[in-house]
């Protein structure tokens, strides 16, 4: 007979080298998901989870909020970063500070240290929901990373080339992977491919995506 002492442990934690400037880390925040994750009932009191219309005039699968203090948002004028919540006017909810830490430790682990995120996209799939290949370039410096937690339902990430027709790898995102990118892997074309139905101890039926960026662009050290 053996005795299991260690199945109520997390998975191990894997570290993977995507790409230059591209790292997954597998099960990173598992053991941390119900003490992040307990962040966003308050968040979603301030600033509802809304799907977006594009500016060619679509709804977006996705439902979308901000914290911090910008957000990403879409409307018929088109893509951009916003320090006030649309539907209201006011600024979105403060970032935690629980989550920041959490995604400043790995963008320094990734090799991008002072990693400073003023925006938090709140990204929500409901099985069905998927997000079209795009590349992220509305922030100001694209030279800055761009953190990404994943909770809940798993989904298969494709992550493409610099080019919008390049091979795309699939990946497969489960709950508590984190990804950082950055240097030359910032501009990638990348997208998430429909979720499928499912239920997640913590999420529910959904899968939560939270990506950390600096938005803003910084001054220039004075003289
Ligand atoms: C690769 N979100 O919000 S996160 C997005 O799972 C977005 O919700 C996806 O793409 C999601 O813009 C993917 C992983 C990710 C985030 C930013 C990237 C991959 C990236 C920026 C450049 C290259
Ligand atoms: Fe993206």
């Amino acid at each position: 007979m053996s005795l299991d002492l260690f199945s109520h442990l997390a998975n191990p934690v894997e570290r993977l080298e995507l790409a230059p400037g591209a790292v997954l880390w597998r099960h990173r925040l598992e053991a941390e998901a119900a003490t992040l994750l307990a962040e966003l009932p308050t968040l979603l009191t301030q600033a509802p989870l809304r799907h977006m219309q594009t500016p060619g005039g679509f709804s977006m699968s996705v439902a979308m909020s901000n914290c911090g203090t910008l957000g990403w948002v879409t409307d018929r004028k088109g893509y951009r970063y916003s320090p006030t919540d649309p539907l209201d006017g006011s600024a979105w909810p403060p970032m935690p500070s629980s989550w920041r830490q959490a995604a400043v430790d790995a963008a320094r682990e990734a090799g991008f240290a002072g990693f400073a995120p003023d925006a938090c996209l709140i990204n929500r799939y409901a099985p069905g929901a998927k997000m079209a290949l795009h590349q992220d370039k509305d922030e100001a410096d694209l030279n800055l990373p761009i953190v990404s937690f994943s909770f809940g339902l798993p989904a298969c990430f494709l992550f493409g080339g610099l080019a919008r027709g390049d091979k795309a790898q699939r990946i497969l995102l489960e709950h508590g992977d984190v990804l950082v990118w950055g240097g030359p892997a910032r501009l990638r074309w990348h997208g998430i491919q429909p979720i499928q139905p499912g239920q997640h101890p913590l999420t529910g039926a959904c899968r939560l995506n939270l990506t950390f960026r600096c938005a803003a662009s910084r001054p220039e050290p004075g003289p």
